[in-house]
């Protein structure tokens, strides 16, 4: 695994440098959940695919931005799901946006990920590393390379809140929750790019960040196996919890097609206890 590592450490610095100097605006295709793809989402999804493709271990890739899967070495053993470009609607408005890869063996689900790695692309460049069972470990950029700063372990209680979804389409039980959460004092942490608001709650001591399932969108709107199972295995192993709206692990989610979402809650364990308590019954 260890090379899939450095490439995507290639991949990071190609992204950031496209990021810098490319030009914005939207292209004229759409991605397989609908949405109209930015030239970025298509240029920082050809620097993946072009760089991954060199690796003999990739079994096949898959990308947020496109529908299929894209086989490579049948007697390969691993899976590199990704989002390419997570955000990109925002980057036009030099928001933080991110990279995200869920590296799977054996099977495309929660207990299949191995490893995964984000990168945020923002006034620094930072990637956290998680391999299952170990702490997650991040690193920042600094002349080009990618210098380790710490081990990442999350208190068991957190301050921060960031809440995700169109408020108005929230379920009762879920508004609620939220509400009460800020009643307490929590902060509000929240752009709408998902890389950078969990890595500020990973970083920052904990907390809580959901995107629960709504009446617009009962699946909630994050992707299963390109965002929420690598973020999942990031909280959970720096000691917190990841869960869905019916209160299991998503490290045991089975997404039943590659583009799948789903209502997912990242945190501390005492906010996560709160979540399970709210949606207790509501599933
Ligand atoms: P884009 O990649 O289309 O910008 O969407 C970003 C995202 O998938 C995720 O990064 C955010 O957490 C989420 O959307 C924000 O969605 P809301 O604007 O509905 O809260």
């Amino acid at each position: 695994m260890e090379r899939i590592f450095t490439k995507i450490e290639e991949i990071a610095l190609k992204i950031d440098n496209l990021i810098k100097t490319a030009e914005g605006g939207y292209s004229e295709s759409s991605n397989s959940t609908g949405d109209t793809q930015l030239k970025l989402d298509i240029q920082s999804d050809e620097i993946i695919e072009k760089v991954l493709k060199e690796l003999p271990e990739i079994k096949a890739i898959i990308s947020e931005e496109k529908e299929d899967i894209l086989e490579l070495n049948s007697d390969a053993q691993y899976t590199v799901c990704y989002d390419p470009l997570d955000g990109s609607s925002i980057v036009d408005y030099n928001l933080s946006v991110g990279s995200i890869f869920g590296i799977y063996e054996n099977g495309l689900d929660g207990a299949s990920l191995k490893a995964s790695v984000y990168i945020v692309y923002g006034p620094r460049v930072e990637m956290i590393k998680t391999v299952r069972g170990s702490k997650p470990k991040h690193y920042r950029l600094i002349n080009n390379k990618f210098i380790l700063q710490s081990e990442i372990i999350l208190n068991s209680h957190g301050t921060l809140n960031a809440p995700g979804g169109t408020q108005k389409n929230w379920y009762p039980h879920h508004k609620e929750l939220i509400d009460l959460f800020f009643k307490d004092g929590y902060r509000l942490r929240y752009s709408g790019g998902m890389v950078p608001d969990l890595h500020q709650v990973l970083l920052k001591g904990g907390g809580l960040f959901s995107y629960p399932g709504t009446t617009d969108k009962p699946k909630g709107k994050l992707r299963a196996l390109f965002e929420v199972i690598p973020f999942a295995l990031a909280f959970i192993e720096a000691g917190g919890e990841a869960i869905d709206n019916r209160g299991i692990s998503l490290l045991e989610f089975k997404p039943s097609h590659p583009h799948d979402t789903t209502p997912c809650f990242f945190g501390s364990k005492d906010e996560i206890k709160r979540v399970k308590e709210a949606y207790s019954g509501k599933e």
